[in-house]
């Protein structure tokens, strides 16, 4: 593929930094070697089980030979483990920060794309949401090969830059970057990155597992609450609870009873509750500053 652009390929133990200079520059950068073969192992004895027995998606866009599954939280103790790596955290903080209180897991799936399936149409993640950016990324995602991704195989596609620029949904072939990576590796791109799913010329299927991120205010496109009701969330970690939406996005988003969502977690729920507001303290001083002026009138 000589000739075709590329995207930085950095090794596991690199700076948050010099990924996030090529998540800014080109919309993707690839982690090579993010999990280790142990893990990759305890990954795949993890959700084979389940990829195994899923059967094919429907629908144009999810393709005809090609298996998803989601709710990895359930079924993985290295998903659980990956999703507060202090890497992706710390992409994650700088990516969606600016734009959100506290940014979420937007899904987590694995898809497994078989022989013979076709290209996917290219298309952007953000573009499920009805409205402009403004400048602003929504979301952005981390696909881990679980098998080595090959040109052949199916590996993801996409058009380096193309969240500067609008981009024909038809690239250029030139303007299009394979995104080849050993398994373990991680390919990190922003949700306003043109790609899609590679055709599979191989006789065997081609795996990848996302964990996609988004801004705390925003619809997350895997129902985080029905896929972790609290019985099943209760058994995470305090930081993937906050992670899924066991948290509140102030200003006052996502209460129950008026309260931080994490009180569904309690052993014993309370039933009646006051409800409290979680604001910033930049909207707290709003309000105070109403209270002085009713005050001194
Ligand atoms: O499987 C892939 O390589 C990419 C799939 C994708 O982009 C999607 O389904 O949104
Ligand atoms: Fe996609």
């Amino acid at each position: 593929m000589a000739g075709q652009p590329r995207v930085a390929r950095l090794d596991r133990g690199v700076r948050r930094e010099d990924c996030l200079k090529f998540l800014e520059a080109d919309g993707a950068v690839i982690v090579e070697g993010f999990l280790e073969s142990a893990e990759l192992s305890r990954l795949k004895a993890e959700l084979e089980p389940y990829l195994s027995d899923t059967p094919d998606g429907e629908g144009l866009f999810y393709g005809k030979s090609t298996k998803r599954t989601g709710r990895l939280f359930l079924k993985s103790s290295v998903m659980r483990k990956v999703a507060v790596h202090p890497l992706l955290l710390g992409i994650a903080q700088d990516v969606l920060g600016k734009a959100c209180s506290r940014f979420q897991i937007n899904l987590t799936q694995a898809i497994r794309i078989g022989p013979g399936e076709r290209q996917q149409i290219f298309h952007r993640d953000d573009e499920f949401f009805p409205v402009d950016n403004g400048g602003s990324e929504f979301m952005f995602n981390v696909m881990l090969a679980y098998d080595d991704f090959t040109d052949a195989n199916g590996a993801t596609l996409l058009v380096p830059g193309s969240h500067k620029r609008k981009a024909s949904r038809n690239p250029n072939p030139n303007d299009v970057c394979v995104a080849e990576m050993k398994r373990g590796s991680v390919l990190i791109y922003l949700g306003s990155v043109l790609h899609c799913g590679g055709a599979n010329r191989t006789n065997v299927p081609r795996t990848g597992v996302i964990l996609s991120y988004c801004l705390g205010w925003l619809r997350q496109a895997e129902n985080q609450y029905l896929a972790y009701p609290p019985e099943i969330a209760r058994t995470f970690s305090g930081e993937l609870q906050k992670l899924i939406g066991y948290a509140i996005h102030e200003p006052n988003l996502g209460w129950f009873e008026g309260q931080d969502p994490s009180v569904t977690l309690y052993d014993d729920v309370p039933q009646l509750l006051p409800a409290k507001d979680n604001f910033l303290p930049s909207a707290e001083a709003k309000v105070e500053e109403h209270y002085r002026r009713l005050g001194s009138s």
